[in-house]
This record gives C-alpha cells, sequence and structure tokens, in this order.
C-alpha cells in the first residue's frame, strides 16, 4: 500500500460523496458496523446518522463485508441522513445491540480478545452517548430511560460472554422482566394431556419421588394434579383451564437458569405436595390455606436471575434499587406472581371475594419473603420458641411460623431426596454460583467464598450447609410432625455422611498426591 499500511487482505471500496471520490479500506475481520463507522467518516456525517448506498444503476446495496466490491467507475453514491433526537438514541443503541450481536458470532479472533474489545467500545460508545446527552441537553427522564437501556445492554453483553464461555443457557436481564416476560406465549392446546398411571400418582406424594424424569409439559401436568387432587379446583371455584393457563404462565416466567428454573419450582412444589400429604395438614387447615401454601410454593422462585441478594445488593441492581435492598429477589417474585395472577386469563383467584383475595396475597407474599436465607435463623428462633412454649395449632401467630418453617424446608429440602436425585443439583447450585462469583470478579465486586470455583468442593459445600442449616430446620418441624424423622432426617443424616465420606476421599488423595 502507497502509504506504507499494510492489510491482511484488504478490500477497498469505492465512493461517491456528493459527487467527490472516496474510497475506504477495510480488513475482512470488519463487521457491517465498522464498515457503517468508516462510511460516516467519509461521509462527514456523525457516526449515528443513516446511511444508504446505490450502485450506479440506483439499486441499493446492502452494508455488509461481503458486499460486491467496485472500482472508481462504479463508485456507490453514499446517502446520509442525521436523525431526529430520539431517534438518534435509538441509532446509538441500535448501533451496540448490533455490534454486540455482531462481536458475538465473530469467530476468528479468540473469545477473552474479542470480549475485551467489546467491553472498549461498549465503554467509547457510552461516553459518545453522555456527550451527546449533554449536547443536546436531554431530558432527566430521558436519559434515565438511556441509562436504564444501557443498563440492558451491558447484562446481554455478560449473557453473551457466558455464553460463550460455557456455552450454557444464561440469566436474562432483570430490567423490564416482568411487563416483558408474564404473558404466555403459548396457549393451553399446546400443553398436552396426559394420563397420569395410579403408580405416578402415589409416588407424587412422597419425598422420593424422580423429580428428573419428567420433561417441562409432563411437570406442568404433575403440578395441575396436586391442584385437582387436593381439592383446590372445587374449592376455588377455579376455571380448569385458567389452571393451566396460570401454570404455564408460571412455567414461562421460569429462567434457564442452572439451578432456579422451572425444575426447582417443580421439586419445592413437589415436596409442598408431598409434606401436605405426609403430615397431614388436610387435618389441620382448611383448604383455602392448602391452596396458598402450593400456590406459594409454585411462585416462589418466579423470574429468578440467577445472581442472588447480596449480588443485586452489591451490584446496585434495578431490584436492589426498587426494593431498598430489602429482599429485592423475593420481592420480585412475588411482584411477578401478581403480575401473573392479574391477567385474568391466568387468574386462578378470579372467583375469590375481594376480601379472601387480600388474604391469598398477604399470605403468599409472606411466605415468599420467608424464603430469603437473609432471614434463616430470624424465622429459625421464632419458630423454635413457639415450640418451646408449646406449639399451639389455634394461634395464628403459631401457624404462622410453621408455614414458613414448612415452604423454607420445601425451598432447601434437595438433600431429603435419593442421593441420585440430590446430587445433580449441588453440580446445578454451584455452576450458578461459580457464574456468579465470576461475574463479581469481573465486575470488581465481593464474593463469597462459597462460591468461588478455585475454592469450592461438593463436599465442602454440602456438609455445613447440612449440619447447620438443613437438620436444625427439619428437626425443628419434625418436632411437630414427627413421621418426618424417619422420611427426611434420616435421608439428611445419610447425605452428611456421604459428603463426610467423599471429603475423606479427597484429603487421602490429596495426601497421595504431595
Ligand atoms: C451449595 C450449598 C447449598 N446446598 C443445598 O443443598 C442448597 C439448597 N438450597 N440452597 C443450597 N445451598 C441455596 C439456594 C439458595 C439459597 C439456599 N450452599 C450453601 C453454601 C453453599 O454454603 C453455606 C453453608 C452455610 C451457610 C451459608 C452458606
Ligand atoms: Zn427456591
Amino acid at each position: 500500500m502507497g502509504n506504507g499500511v499494510s492489510y491482511d487482505k484488504a478490500i477497498t471500496i469505492h465512493l461517491s460523496v456528493n459527487g467527490s471520490k472516496q474510497k475506504i479500506v477495510y480488513s475482512r475481520h470488519c463487521g457491517s458496523r465498522d464498515i457503517h463507522d468508516l462510511l460516516t467518516a467519509a461521509a462527514g456525517v456523525s457516526r449515528w446518522s443513516k446511511i444508504i448506498l446505490r450502485d450506479i444503476n440506483g439499486a441499493l446495496v446492502s452494508i455488509s463485508p461481503t458486499m460486491p466490491v467496485n472500482n472508481e467507475d462504479t463508485a456507490y453514491s453514499v446517502e446520509s441522513s442525521t436523525p431526529e433526537n430520539g431517534e438518534a438514541n435509538d441509532e446509538i443503541l441500535q448501533g451496540v445491540l448490533s455490534h454486540v450481536a455482531e462481536q458475538v458470532t465473530k469467530p476468528l479472533l479468540s473469545r477473552a480478545f474479542r470480549i475485551n474489545e467489546m467491553k472498549e467500545e461498549m465503554v467509547s460508545r457510552l461516553t459518545a452517548m453522555e456527550k451527546k446527552i449533554e449536547r443536546e441537553g436531554m431530558k432527566t427522564v430521558e436519559i434515565g430511560q438511556c441509562r436504564k437501556e444501557l443498563n440492558y445492554i451491558r447484562e446481554e453483553l455478560f449473557a453473551a460472554k457466558s455464553h460463550h464461555a460455557r456455552f450454557c443457557k444464561c440469566a436474562a436481564p432483570i430490567a423490564d422482566s416482568v411487563e416483558n416476560r408474564i404473558v404466555s406465549k403459548r396457549d393451553v392446546p399446546k400443553y398436552s394431556k396426559y394420563t397420569l398411571s395410579n403408580e405416578t400418582i402415589e409416588y407424587l406424594k412422597k419425598p422420593t419421588f424422580d423429580i428428573w424424569h419428567w420433561e417441562s409439559n409432563e411437570m406442568l401436568c404433575l403440578l395441575e394434579h396436586m391442584y385437582h387432587e387436593l381439592g383446590l379446583v372445587e374449592e376455588y371455584n377455579m376455571n380448569p383451564i385458567t389452571l393451566k393457563r396460570f401454570l404455564l404462565c408460571v412455567q414461562e416466567n421460569y429462567r434457564n437458569n442452572p439451578f432456579h428454573n422451572f425444575r426447582h419450582c417443580f421439586c419445592v412444589s413437589q415436596m409442598m405436595y408431598g409434606m401436605i400429604h405426609l403430615c397431614g395438614l388436610q387435618k389441620i387447615y382448611n383448604l383455602f390455606d392448602l391452596g396458598i401454601l402450593l400456590t406459594a410454593a409454585v411462585c416462589h422462585d418466579l423470574d429468578h436471575p440467577g445472581f442472588n441478594n447480596t449480588y443485586q445488593i452489591n451490584a446496585r441492581t434495578e431490584l436492589a434499587i426498587r426494593y431498598n435492598d430489602v429482599s429485592p429477589l423475593e420481592n420480585h417474585h412475588c411482584a411477578v406472581a401478581f403480575k401473573i395472577l392479574s391477567n385474568p386469563e391466568c387468574n386462578i383467584f378470579a372467583n375469590v371475594t375481594s376480601e379472601q383475595f387480600r388474604i391469598i396475597r398477604q399470605r403468599i407474599i409472606m411466605l415468599i419473603l420467608a424464603t430469603d436465607m437473609a432471614r434463616h435463623s430470624e424465622i429459625l428462633e421464632k419458630f423454635k420458641s413457639q415450640i418451646k412454649a408449646g406449639f399451639n395449632f389455634k394461634d395464628t401467630e403459631h401457624l404462622t411460623y410453621l408455614n414458613m418453617a414448612v415452604i423454607k424446608c420445601c425451598d432447601i429440602s434437595n438433600e431429603v431426596r435419593p442421593m441420585e436425585v440430590s446430587e445433580p443439583w449441588v453440580d446445578c447450585l454451584l455452576e450458578e454460583y461459580f457464574n456468579q462469583s465470576d461475574r463479581e470478579k469481573m465486575e470488581g465486586l465481593p464474593f463469597a467464598p462459597f462460591m468461588d470455583r478455585d475454592k469450592v468442593t461438593k463436599p465442602s459445600a454440602q456438609i455445613g450447609f447440612i449440619k447447620f442449616v438443613l437438620i436444625p430446620l427439619f428437626e425443628s418441624v419434625a418436632q411437630i410432625f414427627d413421621v418426618l424423622n424417619d422420611c427426611m432426617i434420616v435421608p439428611l443424616k445419610a447425605a452428611l455422611q456421604k459428603y463426610e465420606d467423599m471429603k475423606d476421599e479427597e484429603e487421602a488423595k490429596m495426601k497421595r498426591d504431595k
């Protein structure tokens, strides 16, 4: 090249800008957005301007690295237009998005390098946008909107990074998720009808039920069966199609996180159903109360983003801001649940009185908020003090704490299940935790040692949790329902023994390898 710059397989495109001859030269690694930027530079307009290329016959030429190469005689004419203010911001966002999309799909350079490039590009585009905001004096509300959208893009960028790093599904952004996700994309005919065998129907009531055996639609049918079998459809005068739609919508509002996904929702609900049967809760509670317990379990982790409250608070996410750092996730799960129920087509409580709905809402919120592990000691200590003083089934406060303890048991009950069922859950949870600590490291946030992939092993994660969290909680509830000793405390102690043996093996191996 005449100017001494060497280009690797450079491509030259000839242009005619208002009659003056120009050319752009780019490498084959460039994307459409890079070429667009070159074109705006050649046209002497802002990079946020729209560019149209036409060939000598006036036909539109699509701007891409594979557009036909031309010569001086067949130069493309360049037309540009500067968008209006609002449009300009759309353009900027569009630019960032298309850039992100392009970069993610480019396999030519190493992923880490591309992602760093994306980050740099994001920063420069953010700066450009902020400058534009300053220069053109946007209204505060518009700036807020832009920031929100940029946060969304940042989340997308992270998701893209995680996807490329692990080829697994990642949590989508939180912002606006309630509004954007609640509407079901499917309707009930697509959710097929299954006939459940008597064996399955009985097995469903047991903590030994194999929750891995079922695909999504089957889990929906099993959940639907629980509502029918308990008599909740009759009790609440539910339209059976509304129940199907509600469950479908719930399923679609669980994200594909490694752990906090629809199968976890199913597990917790199935354990609640199991405890209702095992503990004979029908004898203590009326059907109205049972419907609240089951629905709270079904909804308890709706739209979980896969990053816990600590992350939400430290990263100052939309959720943490919205809920003032107070159980942001659990508050969000409740909000999504009641957003779903606000749709008449999904409202399984449509036929109750306003007063009943008020009570349902208050109790579901109370139960879902109780699943925040930050409140574990507070709830357990209070429950234990009630037991010590003599548990009173007629005392509504005692019943409230019993219900909170029960939903907490269901939520963290994996280790109660047979080992072949429980163990994969630990891998899922560690995957989610490692994703979080990777992100925290990347964003310069504090991270918990139990989420650090360099420190945690399965036994180290489980031993303390079983000993100090699970056994004390289940033993307290077993003081009220003795039946739990055999079917829950015994398996928990066996799981503890298994992880202690695993730890001994790990340590012995380490000694041998030294
Ligand atoms: C991996 C381990 C853990 N193990 C479980 O079986 C389980 C079930 N639910 N959860 C579980 N966590 C959590 C999901 C969201 C909240 C509860 N974790 C617990 C952690 C590693 O280690 C501890 C141990 C004691 C206290 C605090 C963290
Ligand atoms: Zn949960």
